[in-house]
């Protein structure tokens, strides 16, 4: 058989549009794909939510990736192991209470299980705005990652969803953007964006699950984003609370989409 190169070039413009297509109405769309918009997809995916993650980078794993200043292991705690052992991710004890993971298998691992579970995952591509009807937030706009970067003047797309995960971590992009543009108030004390207070591992673990909850109409937050949004501080390379975070909003949306039927 001759390799016809358009034929290539026609397989991945139309296997990839009708994917576009496919996911441009979802239960749940996701801003992120670090290791807590990863965990939660693949719950949602597992239940038989529809749920799209839309990546700004090329790569998946957001901050996992890079364990602590690029040495690639992570830390859990016992209750971060045992979703780490759900995924059948090899841990070892280092001192009691402390796990250690690899970085790399950690995050290789989780992305192939939300997507065997169904999870669709569109990388190189930025979430720049929300869709917002009444005060509830129902979609996301979204452009290629390089047409931000290049500072090109083209326009979006935008897709529809019952509901949105702000996963992407410490810049809480879509959150600065609703702020930014609307008056519709966040379930924070300040009714706005808090913002991240500085390190302190066992507070902001301790912090994370609370705050992991919707913040307004529409939007949950989860993972580092949820800390940011509430004032909470950060954890720096300690990935429990971020594993937990996602599986806690997967769980929560479940609960919601079944009452919205
Ligand atoms: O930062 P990130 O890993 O978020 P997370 O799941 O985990 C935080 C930890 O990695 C670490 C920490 C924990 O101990 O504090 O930082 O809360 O992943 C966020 C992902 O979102 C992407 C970004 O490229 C990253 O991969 N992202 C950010 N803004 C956007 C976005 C956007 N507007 N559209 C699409 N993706």
């Amino acid at each position: 058989m001759e390799l016809n190169e358009t034929t290539i070039t026609r397989a991945i413009v139309e296997r990839f549009s009708q994917k576009l297509i496919d996911y441009s109405n979802v239960d749940v769309a996701i801003v992120g794909a670090g290791p807590s918009g990863l965990v939660a997809s693949y719950f949602l995916a597992k239940a038989d939510v529809k749920v799209a993650v839309f990546e700004r980078k090329l790569s998946i794993g957001g901050g996992m990736w890079g364990g602590g200043m690029m040495f690639n292991e992570i830390v859990v705690q016992k209750q971060g192991k045992e979703i780490l052992d759900a995924f059948e991710i090899h841990t070892r004890e280092y001192e009691l209470g402390y796990y250690t993971a690899d970085a790399i298998e950690s995050v290789t691992t989780i992305g192939s299980a939300a997507i065997k579970a169904g999870a669709k995952i569109f990388n190189c591509i930025t979430a720049e705005d929300a869709i917002i009807r009444e005060g509830r937030v129902t979609g996301l706009v979204i452009n290629w990652s390089p047409v931000e970067m290049a500072n090109l003047h083209v326009d979006p797309l935008s897709i529809n969803a019952k509901y949105v995960i702000e996963a992407s971590g410490h810049p809480l992009e879509l959150l600065h953007v609703i702020e930014r543009k609307t008056d519709i108030r966040f379930n924070t004390p300040t009714g706005k964006i808090v913002g991240e207070k500085s390190m302190w591992a066992e507070q902001a673990e301790n912090l994370i699950l609370k705050n992991t909850r919707e913040i307004c109409p529409g939007v949950y937050v989860c993972g580092m984003a949820a800390n940011a949004a509430f004032g909470a501080p950060r954890m720096g390379p300690i990935f429990g609370g971020m594993l937990l975070s996602g599986k806690k909003v997967a769980q929560d949306i479940i609960a919601a989409l079944k009452i919205k039927k």
